[in-house]
């Protein structure tokens, strides 16, 4: 996800375009580069940042989505607050809805619903104005974590077809908040939701890396969006979309070595098969198939002869059997892509696991003997 700000204030490209038609270019220069979404914000939600009034936001952000909207293959996300400026963005051509206030105003999620639009919930203590004053949390990870589902389920219960959750990186944490949230990606990951990380030269990474100019913090804000994505993260909002694109890839080629290593043993469950609804079509989901998976995990396994000491395989099972019978995905790929995330977050022992899911009665016109899809996704 690309940042497109048309502010005068942000906290790193602030002012960075003459007007919507700069703006607009740099979007589809992103969209080039990589980015699959394009988050367009006409308000600064940095720490100190005084809310814009709504005629400014909707004559910052509009004209921007109006010459994005219809561009081939690129999806125009609304970064905002408010639901007036969400509803004028998704009729002028927006495709989802990036909330830093966590679609906490009923309105918003309305909107969302309404409009059929997935949405971001993010996180945030307080609100920009405060948000930095001394945040404290007993139990960081656990409050966030209990905000985004309190906050998805109320979005998903009014309506709005899909929900992305955001711990919200600097919004109202302290840099060992941002680390506890960084590190608890696959558990965020195992609710089964999308999760966002947008660490972008922020200023933890200012403070860890010795760069007190925003513009200056890409390599850090790189490190940090790695691990992200290794842990499971699905989307990236980033200002260098061209400089994560070649980190991302690199990660990807170097394998185990830019990863750490994967585990020597293996631990593998074959064959589990359930009836479940999976499928794009109607009679799928009425009447279900056969799903068999597959879950082979990479581990160190203990020399001793504990349970204690090793993943439990029947912990393993149950979180399978739910996923196959108690969700509907209509992707087989979705729904092995969710048992890998749920996997990696129930115990931190594995390193990477592959999950696969067969479907052999898949609706096809001729005799096919199985349709496999296999994620592998590392710590
Ligand atoms: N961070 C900012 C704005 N919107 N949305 C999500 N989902 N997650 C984030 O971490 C996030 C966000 C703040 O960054 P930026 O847009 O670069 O700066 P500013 O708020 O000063 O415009």
């Amino acid at each position: 996800m690309g940042i497109v700000n048309v502010t005068p204030d942000s906290f790193s490209d602030g002012g960075r375009y003459a007007g919507p038609d700069e703006a607009a270019a740099d979007a589809v220069r992103q969209a080039a580069d990589g980015a699959r979404i394009v988050d367009v914000g006409g308000e600064s939600t940095r720490p100190g940042a005084e809310p814009v009034p709504l005629d400014e936001e909707l004559r910052r952000v509009l004209p921007v989505i109006e010459r994005l909207a219809g561009a081939d293959d690129l999806v125009v996300s609304v970064d905002t607050r408010r639901p007036e400026v969400a509803r004028a963005a998704l009729a002028a051509g927006a495709h989802l809805v990036n909330d830093v206030g966590g679609l906490r105003h009923p309105e918003m999620r309305a909107v969302c619903a309404e409009a059929g639009v997935p949405g971001v919930v993010m996180h945030m203590r307080g609100t920009p104005a405060t948000m930095q004053d001394d945040p404290r949390y007993d139990d960081v990870v656990a409050e966030v974590e209990a905000f985004l589902n309190e906050r998805a389920e109320a979005a998903e219960a009014d309506g709005v077809p899909s929900v992305a959750i955001d711990p919200g990186w600097g919004f109202g944490k302290r840099d060992e908040d941002n680390v506890a949230l960084l590190r608890a990606v696959p558990r965020f990951a195992a609710g089964g939701r999308p999760v966002v990380i947008g660490a972008s030269r922020k200023g933890s990474i200012g403070r860890w890396g010795g760069a007190s100019d925003p513009l200056r913090r890409d390599p850090g804000s790189h490190v940090v969006h790695l691990a992200a994505a290794r842990a499971g993260a699905a989307l990236l909002r980033v200002h260098d979309v061209a400089g994560h694109r070649q980190a991302l890839a690199v990660q990807e080629a170097l394998g185990d070595v830019a990863t750490g290593p994967l585990g020597r043993d293996r631990i593998v469950l074959e064959g589990l098969a359930f009836h479940g609804y999976h499928g794009v079509f109607d009679e799928e989901a009425r009447f279900g198939a056969r799903f068999v998976v597959d879950v082979e995990m990479r581990v160190d396994l203990p020399a001793a002869d504990e349970l204690a000491g090793t993943v439990d395989y029947a912990r393993i099972y149950d979180l399978v059997a739910r996923e196959v019978t108690g969700t509907r995905y209509r992707l087989i790929e979705a729904l092995a892509s969710a048992i890998a995330a749920r996997v990696l977050g129930a115990d931190a022992r594995v390193r990477e696991v592959t999950v696969r899911v067969h479907k052999p009665h898949a609706p096809l016109p001729g005799v096919v003997r199985d349709v496999v899809a296999e994620v592998v996704r590392r710590r």
